[in-house]
């Protein structure tokens, strides 16, 4: 996979992909990540990419010849997505990054200021993605969530230790509780079911310890995962309990 980033600030993007999984990922060539700045593709003496509003009001709009003169050099004649990452996209969960993870290539342009000029919306920019409901300076931030939670999906990326699909958020169900040595920490214990060395009794409670929490801290995520009969039966029982 080839990802084309466009912002105004490239020296953002030295150190989160020079580490961990991503770099893995660069270094095994499963993915090459290539960082533009906007201002090479200027055209003018000042190397100008933004401008007030027509219409008036406060802050600057990113105008669109340097977007359209970068994201032309990228892709040539080829029909490569166009992601912006914008306030007012589509939210990206897992599922989203599952679906970009099965593209060749991608450019992402991370917007600054008050936005970007509605044509870049309207002709060139095949999909927009918000990564969450709060305000950040810019989508550069965004733009490297995204490529984390893609590159991590790639084939190969997480090595031998683990698969993405063991992920807490590809179960769709949040992560049970986890141990390790001492097995007393400041007089506070470890489960015994966990030091058993019953394999079967530790999965079963594992399990019901990611329902439990998923009960109590994101319900929402239930509606949209089967559960077995067992597991509903099990959720309805604590869902009644915790009410009391
Ligand atoms: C002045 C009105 N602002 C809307 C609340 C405009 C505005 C705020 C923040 C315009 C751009 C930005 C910068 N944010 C992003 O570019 C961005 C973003 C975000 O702020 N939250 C979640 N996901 C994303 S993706 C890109």
């Amino acid at each position: 996979m080839r990802i084309d980033i466009l912002t105004l600030f490239p020296n953002m993007f030295s150190g989160p992909f020079d580490e961990s999984i991503i770099k893995r990922a660069i270094d095994r060539q499963l993915v090459s990540i290539v960082i533009h700045n906007l201002r090479d593709y200027t055209s003018d003496r000042h190397r100008i990419v933004d401008d007030s509003p027509y219409g008036g009001g406060p802050g600057m709009v990113l105008k669109p010849e340097p977007l359209f003169a970068a994201v032309e050099a990228i892709r040539g004649e080829a029909q490569i997505p166009v992601i912006l990452l914008t306030p007012q996209g589509r939210l990206f969960d897992q599922r989203a990054a599952e679906e970009l993870a099965t593209y060749d290539q991608m450019i992402l342009i991370c917007g600054h200021y008050e936005g970007v000029d509605e044509r870049v919306r309207e002709h060139l920019v095949s999909d927009e993605i918000s990564i969450g409901d709060y305000v950040l300076s810019g989508g550069e931030l965004a733009a490297m969530v995204v490529v984390d939670a893609v590159v991590r999906q790639l084939p190969g990326a997480l090595g031998s230790e683990a698969s993405a699909g063991e992920d807490s958020h590809a179960s769709g169900l949040l992560e049970y509780p986890q141990y390790t040595r001492p097995q007393v920490f400041r007089g506070w214990g470890v489960p015994e079911v966990l030091l058993s060395g019953n394999h079967a009794k530790i999965a079963r409670w594992r399990r019901e310890q990611s329902l439990l929490r998923t009960l109590r801290r994101r319900p929402d995520l239930l509606e949209r995962i089967n559960l077995t009969d067992k597991e509903k039966r099990f959720l309805e029982k604590e869902a009644a309990a915790g009410s009391r």
